[in-house]
């Protein structure tokens, strides 16, 4: 029987689980069908999106996986990573509004997981430890059992890796760090905006993290926001209490010294500066080793793993796109297992990656990047069985959104987008996200979204 390993059980691991429960002959039990095995190291699933206060390390002492913070909500529209075969109107029951927080979309994606029926299949508190070529030809998975306190070996014949890309932060040192006095985080450690109500606060960084951290931060009462970023401003429309400069050059006490040779005061530091890809558990050889982009290196498809194709990896990318391009790559990895996709030779996968490279690297702005994507989700989608869900939309939507940001970067989100699977309009959430201080699931869905 053919045997697959499936690392990490957030929303990349759940889409590679369910794209064979879908299936009638790979679903778990079909005859003929591969044994699945997935190893998670958290004792509960949805990845991310499985909400922890804890930093540092996990109560196993495995590095924290957590990077989301309390009062997160979507920081896209719900409608564009709506998954193809699960609407959010079934699981809900009726149409929410469309940047729901984070526990509501925890909730979403536990719904499709819970009735796919896989949960048996995921071997809770079990860490990776290494993933390496065994004499026969197949791959030893070793894992800790947390529960039994053991190690634990086992061959398999397929391995996808699906482990995320948000959870290692990539944190710069800048002059002066060793002496500040104030508070200094990255931000996979922030959990909770009230800490820094009457602070003020200096963001690193001008993307996702840096954008939302500050404005969780004017949103909770701090007494100033700067932002400080090495490629130029953000350029939203800030409120009173936020503002933007050029890159920090050095910190003394707590004054911090930007590159335009102003200062400010500050409290804390807050390194909005991202993630590494890092697998520290997977032999060199089957090790990805790529940037945070659209076209990563080494995967044919973005999925399969050139230089070894029974490897295989899921959302990798830098993402407009989730958890419906994680479906597609699930099923496209799926297909592969069961030799339903002949894959081409090992130049031909380099030529592929390579030329996508190219095309990333002409994009011009957002807007292209979004499409880019989206072309590339619907390529993946077009070689499977998966659902058609409207890309063209789904695009038309990130491209609405992005213009909304433009227009105020505290609004966009009272907003609603159109789902691509049930054609519904998504109700605008009362109170606005900027009055809107409960992120419950009850709340939200209590405020008539
Ligand atoms: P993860 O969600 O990171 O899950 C990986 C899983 O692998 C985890 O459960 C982890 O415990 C497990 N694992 C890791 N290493 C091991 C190991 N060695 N052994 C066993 N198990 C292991 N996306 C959106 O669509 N909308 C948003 O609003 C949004 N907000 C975000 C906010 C933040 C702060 C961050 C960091 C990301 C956000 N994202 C958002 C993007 C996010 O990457 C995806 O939504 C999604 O969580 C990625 O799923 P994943 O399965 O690839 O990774
Ligand atoms: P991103 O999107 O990878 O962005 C990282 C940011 O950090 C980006 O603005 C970088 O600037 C900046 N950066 C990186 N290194 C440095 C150094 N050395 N000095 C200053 N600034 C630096 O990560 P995010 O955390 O924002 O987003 C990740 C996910 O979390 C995303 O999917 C969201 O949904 C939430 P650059 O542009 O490279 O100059």
């Amino acid at each position: 029987m053919t045997r697959v390993a499936i690392i990490g059980a957030g929303p990349c691991g759940l889409s590679q689980l369910h794209a064979f429960a879908s299936d009638s002959s790979a679903r778990p039990g079909a005859v003929g069908g591969p044994e699945l095995v997935c190893y998670e190291k958290q004792s509960d699933w949805g990845g991310l999106w499985n909400y922890t206060w804890r930093t540092g390390l996990d109560e196993n002492g495995e590095p924290c996986h957590g990077s989301m913070y309390r009062y997160l909500w979507s920081n896209g529209p719900k409608e564009c990573l709506e998954f193809a075969d699960y609407s959010f109107e079934e699981h809900f029951g009726r149409s929410v509004g469309s940047f729901p927080p984070r526990a509501v979309l925890f909730d979403y994606i536990k719904g499709r997981a819970e009735r796919s029926g896989i949960k048996d299949l995921i071997r809770f508190n079990h860490a990776v430890r290494s993933v390496s070529r065994s004499d026969a030809g197949r791959f030893t998975v070793t894992t800790h059992d947390y529960g039994a306190g053991s190690a634990v070996s086992e061959d398999f014949d397929y391995v996808v890796v699906a482990s995320g890309h948000f959870s290692t932060p990539n944190m710069p040192h800048y002059p002066g760090y060793e002496t500040f006095g104030g508070t200094l985080m990255h931000a996979h450690d922030f959990r909770d905006a009230v800490q820094f109500t009457d602070r003020d606060v200096l963001v690193i960084g001008s993307s996702y993290s840096a954008e939302d951290i500050a404005s969780q931060c004017w949103k909770y009462g701090a007494r100033s926001v700067v932002c400080s970023s090495r490629s130029g401003p953000m350029g939203f429309d800030w409120p009173e209490g936020i503002v933007e400069k050029p890159i920090l050059t050095r910190v003394e006490g707590r004054t911090v010294h930007f590159a335009d040779g102003d200062s400010a005061e500050v409290d804390a530091i807050i390194s909005c500066t991202g993630y590494l890809h890092h697998f520290p558990f997977m032999d060199d050889e089957l090790r990805l080793t790529t940037a945070n982009r659209l076209a990563t290196s080494m995967l044919y498809r973005g999925v399969v793993f050139q230089p070894e194709n029974r490897v295989m990896y899921l959302g990798m990318q830098d993402q407009w796109y989730t958890f419906n391009m994680f479906d597609a790559q699930a099923w496209y990895a799926r297909d592969v297992i069961l030799g339903r996709i002949t894959l081409p030779g090992a130049d031909e996968q380099a030529r592929w990656i390579a030329e996508r490279q190219a095309a990333e690297d002409a994009i011009e702005d957002d807007y292209q990047a979004i499409d880019f994507q989206g072309a590339y989700t619907q390529d993946l989608v077009d070689q499977t069985d998966y659902p058609d869900f409207n890309t063209p939309l789904v695009n038309r939507m990130f491209h609405d959104w992005k213009k909304h940001k433009k227009q105020s970067i505290m609004g966009y989100r009272d907003h609603g987008h159109t789902s691509p699977v049930t054609g519904a309009q998504a109700p605008v959430h009362h109170p606005p996200w900027a009055h809107a201080m409960d992120d419950s699931l009850e709340a939200y869905l209590g405020e008539g979204a």
